[in-house]
């Protein structure tokens, strides 16, 4: 029976391109979900757009110098376009710069204002007065007040995802000009929460929300046993939605009051253009919500939105919020600040027409109930051992077999025997076992339950070897290769979620189109036949689906992340503030000497300590120096160097150090000497 969803996918910062954790966390679990649900005859509305309000725009715009409408109009196009070339279906992919938006979020507002739902206060917030601004969102960092983070936001920490006010933060320090904010009044509007702490309670906990992911229930949970508290929904900034209402002449809507809104502007362009009833999609209580979100986001899909949404009265609420936890990289934090990330028009680049390549190895690993590594390797062995292995080595022999020995016209089949019932009963059972896993949002194991019925087709060829049984028994091998082209046709349907490239490729190769109509999913669990005797598939040789990568491909991937990570290292090295002035007569206490180290060997038991044996010109003197790291003992010696050598004697590891050695450090921060071209300069000359 068709049900009518609206399926929404978070809405992307347009501060930069989006990367591999974005697509694992919340858009191919979100596609795979609205292809099903489309393939199984539902009405679905597939809604995203790029958020483009908020601190991280304004921050990256006065990085660059540019204008933050230059950045969103930069990245909107960007992320659009990844999004196209991964098959990503929305319905709709808007922008909340859009003026559909606009007029939604402030309409919204509007509405809540007049039904007295927020509470109005003049309050003191943290204001850095050097930048001359409030500062609010990502323009302060401080110590998260639940769980200790330094670097939480003034409006979320990323490290435990809770959401507060910045004059909650512990030790603020402003992301501008690095100063401790001072507190200055100003007028805001507040949602109090703490009045929804009722219906939260009853929807959520008592509405027995048991559906929802433990991962979910568990800090939705949490968040409203620790209380809930007004949230500030308007903001002192200029780039943003201004805010609707007498008194908020510059001030901005809050970026997280606007964009969940997002979802519905976006809902009701794209209505009015295929010629729909947006309301339908928001405000009818049988059309099913589904929030895709990362895990960061929880606390506004699921306390923050529906509050609002409550508030306004006239919409429907989420079923339910599938959100995934984070994806790290080879063992690290996916981070655009540091460009650890495998981007995507980047990997298109690497690996054209492969984007199926890369969304079955990010759902077979997905993140769905705790953070999940990516690394090149699984990558590489997913695509060979299973991509390749299985399901495109069944389909490359049932399509060259069928060319090979009946010219492409499917053979009638003789007399099924047993393991040909047992074997289309089972093919039958697919869209079910798949089903279930999608609809409890477990697409890893729907990915292998998909993988399972390519098994399938494997193994029945290799049991029963038509390469083999074609020169002794032709009525078998008739069947044999009638069956194994039912199971080729069941995957060029039941794939399309999660493969849908490979499942057009497919439907090519089997010529679906050519059918007297296309199997539905349905069709795959109650047709007997699929691909019917006498039918042609595609001539020629036909497309491999896809093919093996070699160890230096993923080698190659590796050495670029490895390098991007240093050059983003060295360009964001942060130069250490200048210390405290001296005097001309401190700097010339200073006794500086070119001296050669003699001797080197490394200091028992430490990883960092070379003892050296140098010559200074004026003596031979040990000094002990922090240099094991970077060079071994035979590489300095002979080395000329720059020598403190009036610094008081200390005792390293028990060894009297008698001076230093002048070191510092290159892009790559490893560590280099201090050595002003003095090669050929006889020892004790003096620096200065
Ligand atoms: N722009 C995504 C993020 O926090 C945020 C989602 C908005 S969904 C309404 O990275
Ligand atoms: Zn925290």
């Amino acid at each position: 029976m068709s049900k009518r969803y609206t399926v929404t996918a978070a809405l992307p910062y347009t501060n930069g391109p989006i990367h591999i954790g974005h697509l694992a966390g919340v858009y191919v679990p979100a596609d795979i979900y609205s292809r099903y649900l489309r393939l199984t005859g539902n009405d679905v509305a597939f809604i995203c757009g790029s958020d483009e309000h908020g601190v991280p725009i304004t921050i990256k715009a006065k990085k660059e110098g540019v204008t933050p409408q230059d950045i969103v109009d930069k990245y909107h196009a960007i992320i659009k376009q990844s999004f196209e070339d991964f098959g990503i279906s929305f319905d709709n992919y808007s922008r909340t710069s859009a003026k559909i938006h606009h007029d939604t979020a402030s309409e919204f507002f509007k509405t809540l204002y007049d039904n007295n739902e927020f509470v109005e206060e003049v309050s003191e917030q943290l204001y850095d007065e050097q930048a001359n601004q409030f500062l609010a969102d990502r323009f302060v960092i401080g110590t998260c007040p639940k769980c200790g983070y330094e670097e939480a936001y003034g409006d979320q920490c990323e490290n435990c995802g809770t959401s507060h006010n910045a004059t909650d933060l512990i030790n603020p320090k402003s992301a501008i000009t690095g100063n401790t904010p001072t507190l200055k009044e100003t007028k805001h509007w507040f949602l109090p929460l703490n009045k929804h702490e009722e219906f939260l309670r009853e929807w959520i906990l008592k509405g027995h929300k048991k559906d929802w992911k433990p991962n979910v229930y568990g800090q939705v949970k949490s968040w409203i046993d620790d209380g809930l508290r007004p949230r500030a929904v308007t903001r002192d900034l200029d780039w943003g939605i201004p805010v609707p209402v007498e008194g908020g002449e510059g001030k901005v809507l809050y970026v997280w009051f606007d964009a969940p809104i997002g979802y519905i502007s976006a809902t009701k362009e794209w209505a009015e253009r295929v010629g729909k009833n947006w309301e339908d999609y928001w405000k009818d209580e049988n059309t099913k919500l589904v929030h895709f979100i990362g895990k960061d986001n929880i606390v506004f899909h699921c306390i923050i939105f529906p509050s609002m949404l409550k508030a306004e009265g006239s919409y429907i609420l989420p079923d339910n919020v599938p959100a995934n936890e984070f994806l790290n990289l080879e063992g690290n934090k996916l981070s655009t600040s540091k460009n650890w990330a495998v981007w995507l028009p980047e990997y298109l680049e690497d690996f054209p027409d492969q984007q199926d390549v890369l969304r079955y190895a990010l759902t077979a690993n997905a993140p769905e109930t705790k953070d999940n590594d990516f690394t090149w390797k699984d990558f590489q062995a997913r695509n060979n051992n299973e991509l390749v292995a299985i399901f495109g080595n069944f389909i490359n022999r049932v399509a060259v077999l069928t060319n090979k020995y009946y010219n492409v016209v499917i053979p009638q089949p003789a007399e099924f025997k047993a393991i040909d019932e047992e074997t289309l009963a089972a093919v039958k059972a697919y869209p079910a076992v798949i089903a279930s896993s999608i609809e409890r949002y477990r697409f890893r194991e729907g990915s292998q339950e998909l993988m399972n019925l390519a098994r399938l087709g494997n193994k029945y060829l290799a049991d029963e070897e038509p390469w083999k049984t074609i020169k002794t028994d032709e009525e078998r091998t008739k069947t044999v290769m009638f069956v194994a082209l039912q199971i080729a046709s069941a995957l060029a349907v039941l794939s399309e979620p999660f493969l849908p490239f490979t499942s057009e490729k497919l439907k090519t190769i089997l010529c679906h189109s050519e059918l007297d109509s296309e199997s539905t999913w349905e069709d795959i669990s109650t047709k007997d036949v699929l691909l019917p005797a006498g039918h042609s598939i595609q001539t020629g040789k036909p497309e491999l689906l896809f093919s093996k990568i070699e160890d230096e491909t993923i080698q190659n991937q590796l050495d670029k992340l490895e390098a991007s990570k240093k050059a983003n290292e060295a360009a964001n090295k942060k130069v250490e503030p200048q210390k405290d002035e001296i005097t001309f007569d401190d700097f010339t206490k200073l006794d500086l000497r070119v001296g050669t180290i003699l001797e080197a060997e490394k200091m028992p038991k430490t990883k960092k300590l070379l003892v050296l044996k140098v010559d200074t010109g004026i003596d031979t003197r040990t000094i002990v120096s922090g240099i094991a790291e970077s060079f071994k003992p035979e590489e300095v010696i002979g080395k000329k160097v720059t020598v403190l050598v009036n610094l008081a004697p200390r005792k390293l590891r028990g060894v009297e150090s008698q001076g230093m050695i002048l070191m510092t450090e290159d892009e790559h921060g490893n560590l280099v000497f201090v050595n002003p071209n003095i090669e050929g300069v006889t020892n004790g000359l003096k620096i200065s």
